[in-house]
């Protein structure tokens, strides 16, 4: 109440409104002032780094206004809400993306002809300016070039892959699709661990990404929840029934304060929210500790409390079960929901509105906990009957799955669990009982079901929790991210729910990716073509991916082929550029024949069933077969023919404890050393490891590719995200038929893509006659796997690589490398010849890719989640 401004005096503020820049001038003044003020530099000190946080904050400044100004119209209009809750949000550079997005609105003085106000208004190009290359032209003028400045910016690493990449590419969709939308997230103080190359091996550093503050996020000291831990459940007063609301008396507490982060979205003055929270000690006073004196442990206990947000777990695909994990998870899905239901309060609606106003989607089984804190809340706190509370939890969430494979399906163990929220694991339980009851009724033959189906799994040495049951059985509608893996998931790790619920609680939704981002902000020069060939110098077609199938008609005509052709040169040329830097300037690609060098890339995690030792088995195979006809006299000019230039580039972090995944890593660069230093094959294949992939480094590589693999054993890759990307930027694809390859090759045509391997129904079989009926395994594969265990690749330490060998010939080769080597092989081949005997041909299929990928913007994905999942619409200004 107090923070409310009397009347009279709100003619003074409406007087004295923050304006956004404008222009040039404007523009140019408010980063002086932040450099003056903020920042208390001159001009006599002020690097690119100063000029870079300047610029970010007179850019915040901007998004500022029109997040208040959008905020304010939620309030107003209190339309459905959706809340998107990740633990992770990898979302890179903002400067760059906020000067794509952030709307300068056309000021009347651009439009009417009036008296120029600016010394650049004359100028046309001004007229309606585009943000960015305005800032670029004010920075320049300044003394700064903008390509510097923005280089400067840290990336926010606050993911590890693909999931905390789709929650951003979310959050800028639903910011531009104009969804009354917030994400909740961590701000954790070290986001993914930065990857080092050291004698080939990964060494992990810490990413201290707030190193220089952070000009993105503003600092909510007036939010903050207490959060609570472990302790007791008092039920003296009541009966024994733990469905009877119950008093939590919680032991630790810790605060959980709000960074808000402004989401620009395109074309529109929408700017959206991701809040992440922060722990931080109470402040409280214990009297204990106190009267024993002890103030330097109370002390230290207080600073233990920010560890719970201090660090992001680097695992991707894989559950470790570790207690802070739990209590991170805890705390993020506590706070975010004490800070909704506080926000539903002000509308003063009953409880049985709450799914009318606000849907909450959980990005994987991490939020879980969620819906158990909201039941929590509705029954002991609100107290309202536990069937009525339940009706409300079910109709306000959704699941997101994004795998099926058992060791990266969470599961707690009910010990842990219980010890650090006891209350919580009755609610489970109780939740599990109601939920046994019904299927008990409608299948009451089926003794196994029970055990099957049951939330709780007893089957081990100790009972865990099934999280992703629990999600299933507390949300109304559960979504896999491609068609292929929404039928699997119904058919194998959640098939008895199906027969409980139905095929309708399951659903799809193919993931997607940002345009503006993967397209706009990552390769400038195809946008700009595109939106000539397509005449739509607006780039409105960022709005409405579809429309790209306008470009069909140019993928035979020649001119636009060469263009499309130079700009994919000039974007091989960045990346060769970038590649040489990291090699402390010496060129390991052969720059006379960028444009004859086929790039070949896989960018991604390093994993085990994503099978980047299925690529380097390959690398070695060609290697090998190079050398064999040379030493069987056949000239170079021959080799050459059969195995043109290729360079294989590789990229990507391992988990820190995945062995494997490691070795992998230093079989790459033990690889990359001999072949790139074999003067005998003539620069005709190289082999680079590009240390330290992240979205920004992303951005340069994914444009410059002319092939990338997608190899994942089938069935295994959920979705893959990075396929579209690399497709939107007209590379194109070599693949197993997986995860959204499937659809991407019916949107694009099979003749556009590289399809092998065996097929995902068939790998149960495979695996089983691996166990119990080995054959022989390929020649060449043989061959290949004899080389490395020879040591030629590690001949310090021969018996380095044998784990590798081993998985496939002793292991029963899990990931059925065996099983696609040979088509595998075969089908570089055959996009090698496409490649350098039909260049018109390939890029025909490149130009033909990029028109019909319109269908993977994840504009698109927030449409269908919106439409069949949430049940919201967009608030238009
Ligand atoms: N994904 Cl379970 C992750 O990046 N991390 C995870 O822990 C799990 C899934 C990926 C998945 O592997 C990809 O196939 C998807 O494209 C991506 O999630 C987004 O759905």
């Amino acid at each position: 109440i107090d923070a409310m401004i009397p009347l009279q005096s709100r003619a003074l503020w409406n007087k004295h409104q923050v304006k956004k820049f404008k222009d040039e001038q404007d523009f140019q003044s408010r980063f002086v002032d932040h450099v003056e003020t903020t920042l208390a530099r001159s001009l006599y000190n002020c690097d690119d780094l100063a000029a870079y946080e300047a610029t970010s904050m007179s850019v915040r400044d901007n998004l500022v206004i029109d997040w208040n100004k959008t905020q304010q119209k939620f309030t107003t209009r209190d339309p459905k809400r959706v809340y998107y809750l990740s633990l992770e949000f990898l979302m890179g550079r903002a400067l760059d993306n906020a000067l794509i997005n952030m709307e300068v609105e056309d000021d009347e003085k651009h439009t009417t002809g009036g008296p120029p106000s600016s010394a650049g208004s004359s100028d046309p190009k001004k007229q309606n300016p585009n943000s960015r290359e305005m800032i670029g032209d004010a920075l320049d003028q300044l003394g700064f070039r903008l390509e510097d400045v923005l280089e400067k910016e840290q990336d926010a690493g606050l993911g590890n892959g693909g999931l905390g990449r789709l929650a951003a590419c979310f959050v800028d969709s639903m910011a531009t699709e104009n969804i009354p939308a917030w994400g909740y997230g961590l701000r954790y103080q070290y986001g993914i661990f930065s990857q080092k190359i050291i004698d080939g091996y990964q060494v992990e550093t810490p990413d201290y990404w707030l190193n220089f503050g952070n000009a993105w996020e503003i600092e909510r000291n007036e939010v903050q929840f207490p959060i609570t831990f472990y302790g007791y459940v008092d039920r003296s007063e009541k009966d024994a029934s733990t469905l009877s609301p119950s008093q939590w008396i919680g032991g630790e507490r810790i605060i959980a304060v709000a960074y808000d982060m402004p989401v620009p979205g395109y074309k529109t003055s929408n700017v959206n929210n991701l809040r992440l929270w922060q722990a931080r000690p109470t402040t409280e006073f214990d009297f204990a500790k106190f009267n024993s004196g002890d103030y330097r442990n109370s002390v230290g206990q207080q600073q233990r409390a920010e560890s719970i947000t201090a660090v992001l777990y680097p695992n991707d695909n894989f559950e470790q079960g570790k207690e802070l994990r739990l209590k991170q998870q805890y705390f993020w899905c506590s706070a975010s929901l004490h800070d909704i239901i506080r926000r539903f309060k002000k509308s003063k609606r009953p409880w049985s509105e709450f799914p009318d106003q606000i849907a909450i989607q959980l990005n994987d089984t991490h939020p879980t906990l969620a819906l158990v804190e909201l039941q929590r809340i509705l029954v002991d706190l609100e107290k309202l009957d536990w069937h009525e509370a339940w009706e409300i939890v079910t109709n306000t969430f959704a699941y997101t799955n994004h795998t099926v494979m058992q060791e990266a399906l969470e599961k707690w163990p009910v010990g842990l669990f219980g010890h650090l929220l006891p209350r919580h694991l009755e609610i489970i339980y109780d939740i599990n009982w109601f939920f046994l009851q019904e299927v008990a009724k409608k299948f009451p033959k089926d003794i196994d079901l029970l055990s099957r189906i049951s939330i709780i799994e007893e089957a081990g040495a100790e009972r865990q929790i099934r999280m992703a049951f629990l999600a299933i059985v507390g949300s109304h509608k559960v979504n896999g991210v491609a068609e292929l893996h929404s039928e699997l998931i119904k058919k194998t790790i959640f098939h008895d729910f199906v027969k409980f619920y139905g095929e309708s609680k399951f659903t799809n939704v193919t993931n997607g990716i940002t345009p503006r981002r993967w397209l706009k902000q990552a390769n400038p020069k195809l946008t700009d073509l595109i939106a000539e060939a397509i005449n739509d110098p607006q780039f409105n077609f960022l709005l409405d991916m579809p429309k790209l199938t306008e470009m069909t008609k140019f993928a035979e005509d020649k001119e636009f082929q060469d263009k499309w052709d130079k700009v994919k040169q000039h974007n091989k040329i960045r990346l060769a550029d970038l590649i040489k830097n990291l090699n402390d300037g010496v060129d390991i690609i052969d720059r006379e024949h960028i444009s004859d060098t086929m790039f070949d890339i896989q960018v991604k995690r390093i994993h085990e069933y994503k099978r980047q030792q299925l690529n380097v088995f390959g690398v070695v195979y060609r290697y090998l077969a190079m050398k064999t006809m040379l030493k069987n006299g056949v000239p170079i000019e021959e080799v050459a023919k059969k195995f043109p230039r290729k360079v294989s580039i590789f990229g990507g972090k391992s988990a820190p404890g995945y062995y494997m995944a490691k070795l992998i890593i230093k079989l790459i660069n033990s690889v990359a050393e001999v072949v790139n230093n074999d003067a005998e094959i003539e620069n005709l294949l190289k082999v680079v490891f590009i240390p330290e992939y992240n979205v920004s480094k992303a951005e340069i590589i994914i444009p410059a590719s002319d092939i990338s693999e997608h190899i994942s054993t089938a069935g295994t890759e959920a979705s893959g995200t990075s396929n579209m990307k690399f497709v939107m930027n007209g590379g194109l694809i070599i693949g197993t038929v997986d995860g959204a390859n499937v659809e991407i090759t019916r949107e694009i045509g099979e003749d556009n893509i590289f399809l092998f391997g065996n097929l995902s129904e068939n790998v149960e079989d495979l695996r089983y006659n691996h166990q119990y009926h080995p054959t022989a395994l390929p020649e060449d594969l043989e061959k290949v796997l004899d080389y490395i265990e020879q040591g030629n690749f590690s001949p310090e330490n021969p018996q380095e690589f044998k784990p590798i060998v081993d998985a496939v010939k002793q292991h029963g080769d899990y990931y059925l490398v065996s099983d696609d080597f040979d088509s595998y092989i075969a089908t570089q081949e055959l996009a090698d010849q496409f490649y350098h005997n039909d260049r018109r041909e390939w890029i025909k299929k490149s130009i033909l890719s990029v028109a019909n990928i319109g269908f993977f913007s994840s504009d698109r994905c927030i449409q269908e989640y919106s439409e069949t999942i949430w049940n919201v619409e967009p608030v238009k200004a």
